[in-house]
């Protein structure tokens, strides 16, 4: 299934319009997964940190829920440690990308009442995401995400490993107490290109604690390091996988701005038909710099439709024919 982040919220020149679209836009049909993110919701903001009204992101996911498409959720908290005294500082100060040493630590020590509290605030936000009649409407969460990589504070620099399982088990145990029994649980670590099992199993919350197992994996390099890497990674991840009977995705994935107008069909395609993805979902359309998706009446929104006409990958019509 492809997957697009923010995709009914903006686009290359449109933001909140309903039922738009810039994948429906290019290819004709809305992506089958749709990926929101709920970094602020734990500082009671109403809005995300891209400026995406909670209310809107509950709107939008009831809406892709009743067309049979399938809602992955991510989340880029603050930094509790320095969140509240980042008044003046310039980013990242305060944001998921405050990647201090000790952040970790203090959730699980000094600051574990706020911590507390941001995940009552995450709760009640996912304890709302209902159909009209009241019925829990399943996701994926994969909290913690990226956690291989040195960036987030709960990277692997920042925070040993029990410590980083601590955080896992507190957030997901929390959630399961309030009931949040419709979460599917996904373990999205990024890119490393030399995966062995006794270092994944160092972070790897567990078999009866995860439910997908997911890559991140960008192009920020050259063409031929992502996909050697990628394709490495797959196939320990795929084995890994299915050892352990989970679900596989590229939990994120993209080329920022696509700048290879042949990139979908030539780059990204190839590694979706080789291994059993459940999705793939790219980064969101934010602007003319950073947009991950398919732009219409462009050559790479053209291109597109090559990765679009593959019978190996679904499209919201696929998933509900
Ligand atoms: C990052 C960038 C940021 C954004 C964040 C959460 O990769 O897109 O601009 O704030 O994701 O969506």
């Amino acid at each position: 299934m492809f997957g697009h982040q923010d995709d009914p919220m903006y686009g290359l020149g449109w933001a909140y319009e309903d039922g738009r679209s810039d994948v429906l836009e290019t290819c004709g049909d809305y992506p089958a997964v749709m990926g929101f993110d709920l970094g602020g919701i734990e500082m009671g903001n109403l809005k995300n940190l891209d400026s995406v009204p909670f209310s809107r992101t509950r709107d939008e996911i009831r809406r892709h829920h009743e067309r049979g498409g399938i809602i992955t959720l991510s989340w880029h908290p603050r930094n509790p440690l320095t969140t509240y005294g980042a008044a003046g500082k310039q980013w990242p100060a305060g944001t998921a990308w405050d990647a201090a040493d000790g952040t970790v630590t203090a959730i699980l020590t000094t600051h574990a009442d706020t911590f507390a509290l941001w995940l009552e605030r995450v709760a009640d936000f996912m304890l709302t995401l209902t159909t009209t009649d009241g019925r829990p409407i399943p996701f994926i969460f994969r909290p913690w995400h990226e956690n291989n990589g040195c960036w987030f504070w709960w990277g692997e620099q920042h925070c040993s490993a029990d410590e980083f399982l601590s955080l896992w088990n507190r957030t997901q145990d929390y959630l399961l107490s309030r009931g949040l029994n419709n979460i599917v649980w996904a373990y999205s670590p990024n890119l490393d290109g030399a995966f062995t099992e006794d270092y994944f199993l160092q972070r790897y919350p567990g078999d009866d604690r995860v439910d997908l197992i997911g890559l991140d994996a960008y192009q920020w390099g050259t063409e031929e390091d992502f996909i050697r890497q990628t394709n490495d990674d797959l196939q320990f991840l795929s084995a890994f996988a299915q050892q352990h009977s989970k679900l596989l995705a590229l939990t994120e994935c993209g080329y920022q701005s696509v700048p290879d107008s042949t990139w979908w069909h030539r780059v990204l395609l190839p590694i979706v038909e080789a291994y059993p993805l459940s999705h793939a979902l790219v980064w969101r359309n934010a602007d003319q710099k950073e947009h991950f998706g398919p732009v219409p009446g462009t050559p790479q929104g053209n291109d597109f439709l090559l990765f679009y006409a593959s019978p190996r990958t679904l499209f919201l019509r696929d998933i509900n024919d």
